[in-house]
């Protein structure tokens, strides 16, 4: 693939839940050789260091878990994503889901100052779609979608300058929505595959139809990794295992199929947290995965005739 300016963004951001440890996630990736994997496929790797969220006056909730700190990351983090992607592609290394309320947010700015859509593909077991007023557990990282998507109910957070439409959305690996969300998300029209779907038609056919609908809309494309999309055997670093999840070769999949598209022009690797991990595996697959997605290969050209 042709060589990109990558820009490594840290959001060691652990406020989204009340589990600890996914601070910790973007020393990992540097650790597990993030930035040397990528410069070896021949790209320009820029690392831009941790951010820090703004301080914002706003007292805690009683209810949603630091409420105030999520602000102020998504404050910083649409800054800092808007800014890098002016000069190439960001990775956005975290941290928590929560997280991706400022790399969305940034990201769909910046599309919109292209005058093209922004669309998001959201890797994940959980669709993340409650708001404030609908997540029992109070867990932030469990409403990014509905942030970014425009859902009510927000208030405490920036107002985004750019929207994601829900049709621009496309979620695959679901196998954990919580009744509210599912009643959210029944009368919306984002691409919803679930583990079934992905057991019956294989990986590659909703996400080729979702490339296609990108294509068609000269649109650029965010990707948000939860690690939680991928199954635990596999990727045991994450507070929130859901059993039955996508196979090591199903993750490779999607990234080369992404790969080929040359679509993609941001990322989010979310949810590690280093503190849960089995001698750095869940970091070095996720490395590994973003390797596949930046043009590693075993051959140079995908195989078509045997
Ligand atoms: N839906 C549950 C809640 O809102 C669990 C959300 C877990 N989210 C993540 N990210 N781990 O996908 O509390
Ligand atoms: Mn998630
Ligand atoms: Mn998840
Ligand atoms: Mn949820």
């Amino acid at each position: 693939m042709n060589m990109t300016n990558i820009f490594l963004v840290g959001a060691p951001m652990d406020s989204g839940k009340k589990r600890q440890g996914c601070r910790m996630g973007p020393d990992a990736y540097r650790v597990a050789g993030l930035a040397e994997a990528l410069t070896e496929l021949g790209h320009e790797v820029h690392d831009l260091g941790d951010v820090a969220p703004d301080v914002v006056d706003l007292p805690e909730h009683e209810h949603l878990v630091s409420l105030p700190d999520c602000v102020g990351w998504t404050h910083a983090l649409t800054r800092v994503a808007q800014e890098a992607a002016g000069k190439g592609m960001p990775i956005f290394m975290g941290g928590d889901h929560a997280l991706s309320m400022g790399s969305v947010a940034g990201m769909a700015a910046h599309a919109k100052a292209q005058g093209r859509p922004l669309f998001v593909l959201w890797l994940d077991a959980h669709s993340d779609f409650h708001t404030p007023q609908s997540t029992a557990s109070g867990n932030l990282h469990g409403t990014p979608v509905a942030y970014f998507t425009g859902q009510d109910g927000f208030d405490d957070f920036p107002a985004p300058s750019a929207l994601v439409e829900i049709e621009h959305v496309g979620m695959m690996g679901l196998r954990s929505v919580d009744p509210a969300e599912h009643a959210a998300l029944a009368d919306q029209h984002a691409m919803l595959v679930d583990m079934r779907a992905i057991d019956e038609h294989g990986i590659k056919a909703p996400l080729v139809a979702f490339l296609e609908k990108v294509r068609a809309a000269n649109g650029m494309l965010h990707v948000s990794l939860d690690v939680d999309f991928l199954d635990p055997s596999v990727a045991p670093a994450v507070g929130t295992t859901v059993p039955g999840g996508a196979t090591e070769r199903e993750g490779h999949l999607v990234m080369e199929l992404l790969c080929d598209s040359g679509l993609v022009t941001s990322l989010d690797l979310v949810e590690l947290n280093p503190f849960l991990d089995e001698r750095g595996r869940t970091a070095k697959l996720m490395v590994d995965l973003t390797a596949s997605l930046m043009g590693r290969r075993i051959f140079d050209r995908p195989t078509r005739s045997f």
